[in-house]
């Protein structure tokens, strides 16, 4: 007898989508060609992206794992029952709103997102010796969230053109856990270039705008084109893209949080962002200092017409 099997329905920012329908589908795994930077670097300039499965030591990223549990434990923030790696969120617990700077602070955290086999990949791809940004963006996303569409430019545009993000999952997530989904291509997609000559030149502190593009995966593709694409992780893959990419996430829909890094390269020597660098790295200065001189993206967009 013949079962057909479905596709599962995975919820993306606003909307229900196919995982191998029209809309969505599978990123492509880069890990074969790791022993040859240059093939990586072409697969990077023509998808904007690399998965590398396996790329980092998976025990040292369990152990970070540990370590980012029970720091949010001890904060109120995680559930102290179950097992070291087991992360939902405490019973009436807050979110972990001002706790990220202490895992990002975590010996086995800094050890996984410095890691020798990160350092030479990058270097690798940048062709000659990488720097990394001081400040880690540590995510504790909770059940119901996602991130919304946007380019990472807005954020750190304003040092080196070549700066890569590097996303780090601490521990498997299924889609229910709400990992990454990006727009294979949009980075150089003719169909985007309204989107880069408008948004994709917004830096979120000197023009205070709202960061994410829009919450509707659709409201992307259905405009300017493509197919959005995720996939499984297990500790140790690793995603990496350019800032011009456009990419959100699943929502999480499990029980659990989501703890995930992403963190950033580019050529050491290049201009650099000063916002993230340093012992005490200044950050976003000015975008939320005012929150309703903020313009909101969707104002943006209708001035621009796009
Ligand atoms: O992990 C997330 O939800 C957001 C991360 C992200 O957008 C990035 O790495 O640029």
């Amino acid at each position: 007898m013949h079962t057909a099997t479905a596709n599962p329905i995975l919820r993306l920012g606003t909307r229900e989508l196919e995982l191998g329908g029209e809309h969505l589908g599978e990123l492509e795994d880069a890990s074969a060609e790791l022993g040859d930077p240059a093939a990586l670097r072409r697969r990077l300039d023509q998808d904007g992206y690399l998965l590398l499965r396996g790329l980092q030591d998976r025990a040292l990223v369990l152990e970070a794992r540990r370590q980012l549990v029970a720091e949010l434990r001890a904060a109120g923030v995680a559930d102290p029952a179950g097992g070291p790696l087991a992360c939902a969120p405490a019973a009436g617990g807050r979110g972990a709103g001002g706790v990220e700077r202490r895992l990002a602070a975590c010996p086995a955290f800094r050890a996984v997102v410095e890691s020798d086999r990160i350092r030479a990949l990058m270097a690798a791809l940048h062709g000659g010796e990488a720097l990394t940004f001081s400040y880690k963006w540590m995510r504790v996303v909770g059940p119901g969230d996602f991130t919304g569409a946007h380019y990472d430019v807005v954020y750190m545009g304003r040092g080196s053109p070549g700066l890569l993000t590097v996303w780090t999952p601490f521990g498997d997530l299924g889609h229910q856990h709400g990992p990454l989904a990006l727009v294979p291509g949009s980075h150089r997609a003719d169909g985007y270039a309204p989107v880069r000559a408008t948004y994709g030149r917004m830096d979120v502190d000197r023009d205070r705008v709202g960061g994410h593009f829009s919450d509707d995966p659709l409201d992307v593709t259905g405009r300017y084109g493509g197919r959005w694409a995720t996939t499984t992780f297990q500790a140790g893959d690793v995603l990496i893209f350019g800032m011009y990419l456009m990419h959100m996430s699943l929502a999480n829909t499990s029980t659990e949080f989501r703890l995930t890094a992403d963190t950033r390269w580019q050529k050491a020597g290049d201009a650099v962002d000063e916002r993230w660098v340093g012992a005490l790295p200044k950050g976003h200065y000015a975008w939320h200092s005012e929150p309703d001189k903020v313009v909101p993206m969707a104002q943006k967009r209708r001035e621009w017409g796009v």
